[in-house]
This record gives structure tokens, C-alpha cells and sequence, in this order.
């Protein structure tokens, strides 16, 4: 009796210890919910362009749906979480991951990123961490850039078919909370975005450098 409690006790603790490392923190990151959790953040600049964006069950990543983000012409915008922020510490790690595709409709229009994943860290009160580097952006290859390198990540590439875009980042002084955002900039036609994945990682888990300048 005592050996089968010890290995249920066992049993029940690994799977405890799983879950802290595999969490997904965004909620509906697979928009199998629907439009639940996202909305959109459109700067004034781009705010006479009718962007727009849905959930699709053309060619999803995973289950049985996906987002897409439709520009008539280029624009600057994103999809957003629309829910509370993710709470985070200085010096956690994470595992970033986004899965992305562009419509065979898509036209870089210009010198851009065309889409990347924007991290927007800030204090509890969610005003921005006071940080000339703002904000982080995990791009097309894999790199994470400061705003300060954000042209770094221009691109000439849109791949058509699913592209993961992935890395593993350290939380920056200061911050309290993370908002993720879908953006795009450079691109008119369709985007498409599916498992959309920000998870803590162990501690010693080597982290992905961010350009920086
Ligand atoms: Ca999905």
C-alpha cells in the first residue's frame, strides 16, 4: 500500500513539474476559440487604411482554424491579446513561437520587416519600461531585435507555406507584464497566423542575443 502511494506521490509530482515548464500563457494561441483573447492595434498612421482581420479554416497550422490579417495596401498594424497582460520577472526565460504564412495574394511593398512578433514589456501599472530599446521583436529568421535594430529584420522573403518563427528570450529589468502583438509592416494582401506560444523555460535554458545597436 505505502509503495503504491509513494509511486502515485511520484507520479502526481513529475506531472506537476511538467506543467510549469509547458504552459502555453497566451490565451487561444491557436484561435480555436474563435476571435476570443485578440483584437487589434492600429497606429494613427495606418488608421486610413481599412485593415482587417478574421479567423480562417483555409490551410490552419493546427485544428481546424487560423487568423489571417488582410491590407488592401501596405499599412503598420497588429493583431493584439486583448486579455490582461502576461505577469513576468527580470531575468526569466521564455520560448517565444509563432507559426506564419503569407497569402500568394502578399507584396512587400518597400524596405521592411513584413511581420514579426512585437514583446511590449512594461511596470505593473503598464506604463512602458523606461528602456531606449522599447520593445523586442522576434522576425522571419528566428532573431529577436530591439526597436533600436528592428530594420535588422527587413526581409525580402514571404514564405507561402508555414514557417515557424521561434526563440528563446530573457525578461529585461524592469518589467512587470508582456503584451504580444502580430504585427505587420510592408506587406499588402494576407497573413496568416497560427500557435502562437509564450512559455517559461528553465532557468539554464541559453537564450537567442537580440540585435541591438
Ligand atoms: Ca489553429
Amino acid at each position: 500500500m505505502n509503495q503504491i502511494h509513494f509511486i502515485l506521490i511520484g507520479f502526481v509530482l513529475s506531472l506537476s513539474v511538467g506543467n510549469i515548464h509547458s504552459e502555453n500563457l497566451v490565451l487561444n494561441g491557436g484561435f480555436e476559440a474563435g476571435k476570443s483573447g485578440w483584437g487589434q492595434f492600429i497606429p494613427a498612421e495606418s488608421k486610413s487604411v481599412p485593415v482587417s482581420w478574421d479567423i480562417s479554416e483555409t490551410e490552419p497550422h493546427g485544428g481546424s482554424v487560423a487568423a489571417v490579417m488582410t491590407n488592401p495596401k501596405e499599412a503598420r498594424w497588429a493583431m493584439s491579446q486583448s486579455g490582461p497582460r502576461i505577469p513576468v520577472k527580470a531575468g526569466e526565460k521564455y520560448r517565444l513561437a509563432a507559426w506564419i504564412r503569407f497569402g500568394k495574394d502578399a507584396k512587400l511593398e518597400g524596405t521592411f520587416p513584413a511581420a514579426y512578433v512585437r514583446l511590449v514589456f512594461t511596470d505593473v501599472g503598464q506604463k512602458d519600461v523606461s528602456d531606449p530599446r522599447l520593445h523586442l521583436h522576434l522576425g522571419l529568421s528566428g532573431e529577436f531585435a530591439w526597436s533600436t535594430a528592428l530594420s535588422m529584420l527587413n526581409t525580402t522573403n514571404l514564405p507561402t507555406s508555414w514557417k515557424k518563427m521561434e526563440g528563446i528570450l530573457e525578461i529585461p529589468p524592469g518589467a512587470d507584464l508582456v503584451a504580444i502583438n502580430l504585427m505587420v509592416h510592408g506587406v499588402s494582401g494576407t497573413i496568416h497566423w497560427d500557435d502562437i506560444v509564450f512559455e517559461a523555460v528553465p532557468a539554464e535554458t541559453p537564450f537567442t542575443p537580440a540585435l541591438d545597436k
